[in-house]
């Protein structure tokens, strides 16, 4: 079922080559509502928590440690069908295999280092949003 709302990090990469603004361009062009945004840092032990579900995954390590290594711009956005829509918006995870126009294929590097975060799913959206933002947080 289709829900309105989906959660996004700007990665550390991404914000330190300076694409905050194109991404955030890229995302309200897109016809997503910004109701809450934060810029923050994670530390290894809140990546770590974050990403919990790739603990097996061979990249986990690498991964958290990435995610902590600078800061980030964390969002929750609302649009109809926010959650297939947005990863449309973001492409593949591998900025490689990204379509044209796409924001990893603007503005990721790598499969690891791959700009910004899009939530999977409606319940990850939900969980993914309450790690980062308190009620009073959301417009
Ligand atoms: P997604 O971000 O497109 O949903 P996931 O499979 O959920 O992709 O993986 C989470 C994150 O882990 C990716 O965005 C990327 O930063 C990293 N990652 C995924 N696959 C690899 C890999 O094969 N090598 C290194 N990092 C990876
Ligand atoms: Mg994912």
């Amino acid at each position: 079922m289709a829900t309105n709302r989906t959660f996004t990090m700007i990665k550390p990469d991404a914000v330190a080559n300076g694409h905050i603004g194109g991404i955030l361009d890229k995302i309200i062009k897109g016809g997503f509502k910004i109701v809450a945004m934060k810029y923050t840092q994670l530390t290894p032990e809140t990546a770590g928590k974050f990403y919990e579900v790739h603990k097996e995954r061979p990249f986990y390590n690498d991964l958290v440690s990435f995610m902590s290594s600078g800061p980030i711009v964390a969002a929750i956005l609302e649009k109809d069908n926010a959650i297939e829509d947005f990863r449309k918006l973001i492409g593949a995870t591998d900025p490689a295999k990204a379509e044209a126009g796409t924001i990893r294929n603007l503005f990721a590097k790598s499969i690891d280092a791959n700009a910004i975060h899009g939530s999977d799913s409606d319940e990850n959206a939900a969980i993914e949003g309450d790690f980062f933002f308190s009620a009073a947080e959301r417009f």
